[in-house]
């Protein structure tokens, strides 16, 4: 990035882009702007009642925490998938694992647009969970109607094209300050809501009948966003008191069971509103209608998963839905909770076993302790050795993507009523490579990712104590 100071950083651009459209989603979804305050209400209970006195998060809390929010947005082509990843690489958001929609019945797959280092996720964590229509997966009746349809929209202005030429085309990545702001408001463009289709009642309702996503991603002139995701101190709370006031809210929280030690996401939601839409008809007016795709989401995050703790993770819900499944329970069934509990068991919920089974990641530092050790000429040392001694320390990382997807953690029960094209779908296998074709680069590997930071703080505590080698 340059230096000068009339130009934008990728951070204070994505935090003013998060910023813009958190505010324009509020103005679109009034409910969404509810769920904010109800967040920051709960997050004031719960400090003020850990404090015993009035506290106001905004004064305690980490600023990341008050900022934090996803978003998801669903696209239709490569092309607008290209674009999509060229405008967020300026926003300093990059594609971070892949996820294979198509194990929850939806013809699609996608990828989480985020910050990638330690440095921009304190700074500004926005990230947008961006799926991309699978044409492959469609019957040829549908395919042709997106097809047709997809072909003949553009949810990109002109301006934002040339805006992204343009910080493409410089050495230095950076825009002026002006530049910045127009490249904000014309990126909003994109993802905002319009409610006038560009399809027919008929094309929406075949679309709608394979399924309800694909008219969503297809019907409209823009790729609006579905849905905002504040992050809270207890979901829990936010769930009772969602109730409590009559949002909404989705029957039960996704994700792990609440524990002491948090592990990778849990949310909940309040479910999508039916908006009024006008179709296009044959005779060129409009036809009024309905539909419904946009929600307000919350989510408390906990520990990165190891490849093998999400390998136990995974396990353990397969194990929780054979049971769910067997037992007839429901969504909303408050057993769930108890059998979702009761397998969970068997994760380990102490810090120092989740570390020593490698089953989470971990941040290293040197202690004071360890710093004012005085060098003895040692070189090597194991990782258990200093951690006993006291002259390191460690944190857990935060997850910082989404929810996995796995083959056995979908709640598959009631196959039965499934229709034939919802089964092809949930048959098909993933496409990595069609995806990355389609992206025009390939995605991180998010496991990488957690393990360069944790490797890179070890590196650190390893030269900061003047050794050769911290073995295991
Ligand atoms: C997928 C959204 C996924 C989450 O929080 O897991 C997501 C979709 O577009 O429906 O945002
Ligand atoms: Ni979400």
């Amino acid at each position: 990035m340059g230096r000068s100071s009339q130009e934008w950083d990728q951070d204070a651009l994505r935090a003013n882009f998060c910023h813009a459209l958190s505010e324009m989603y509020k103005t679109e979804v009034p409910l969404y702007g509810d769920l904010v305050n109800l967040v920051h209400q709960v997050d004031t209970d719960i400090l003020s009642t850990q404090a015993n006195q009035p506290l106001n998060p905004d004064e305690i809390l980490p600023s990341r925490h008050r900022v934090e929010r996803h978003g998801a947005i669903r696209l239709g082509t490569a092309q607008e998938l290209t674009t999509i990843r060229r405008l967020f690489s300026i926003l300093g958001m990059y594609p971070v694992g892949y996820y294979d929609l198509t194990l929850a019945g939806f013809p699609m797959h996608a990828t989480a647009f985020r910050p990638t280092s330690p440095e921009a996720l304190s700074k500004h964590p926005f990230r947008v969970f961006t799926t991309v229509l699978r044409m492959d997966l469609l019957t040829p009746r549908t395919r042709l109607l997106a097809q047709r349809a997809l072909s003949q929209r553009s949810i990109f202005t002109d301006r934002l094209r040339a805006l992204i030429e343009l910080v493409e085309n410089r050495q230095q990545q950076s825009l002026t300050s002006d530049q910045g702001q127009e490249l904000i408001t014309e990126a909003l463009k994109t993802f905002r809501w319009h409610s006038h289709a560009t399809v027919t009642l008929d094309e929406y309702q075949t679309l709608k009948a394979e399924h309800p996503l694909i008219a969503d991603i297809v019907s409209f002139p823009s790729c609006h966003i579905n849905h905002l995701t504040p992050r809270t101190l207890d979901i829990d709370a936010v769930q009772s008191r969602m109730r409590e006031v009559g949002m909404p809210a989705k029957e039960r929280i996704e994700g792990p069971p609440p524990r002491k030690c948090p592990i990778l996401l849990r949310q909940t939601s309040f479910k999508a509103r039916e908006e009024t839409v006008f179709f296009r008809t044959e005779e060129g007016d409009y036809v009024k209608g309905s539909h419904t795709a946009r929600f307000g989401e919350v989510e408390q995050r906990g520990f990165a998963l190891t490849r093998k703790g999400r390998k136990l993770y995974d396990e353990i819900l397969a194990r929780v839905n054979a049971e769910v499944a067997e037992r007839g329970l429901g969504a909303g069934d408050a057993e769930y909770e108890s059998v979702l509990e009761r397998h969970f068991k068997e994760f380990p919920d102490e810090v120092t076993e989740l570390r020593a089974q490698q089953l989470a990641y971990f941040l290293y530092r040197v202690t004071p302790q360890g710093e004012s050790k005085a060098p003895n000429g040692v070189k090597r040392a194991s990782l258990s050795q200093l951690l006993r001694e006291g002259a390191m320390e460690y944190e857990p990382i935060t997850y910082e993507d989404f929810l996995p997807l796995s083959a056995g953690g979908i709640f598959n029960s009631n196959l039965g009523n499934t229709s034939q094209a919802k089964r092809l779908i949930m048959e098909a296998e993933p496409d990595l490579d069609g995806f990355h074709r389609m992206l025009g680069v390939p995605t991180t590997d998010e496991f990488s990712l957690y393990e360069g930071m944790q490797n890179d703080s070890l590196d650190q505590c390893r030269m900061q104590l003047g050794l050769e080698e911290i073995a295991e």
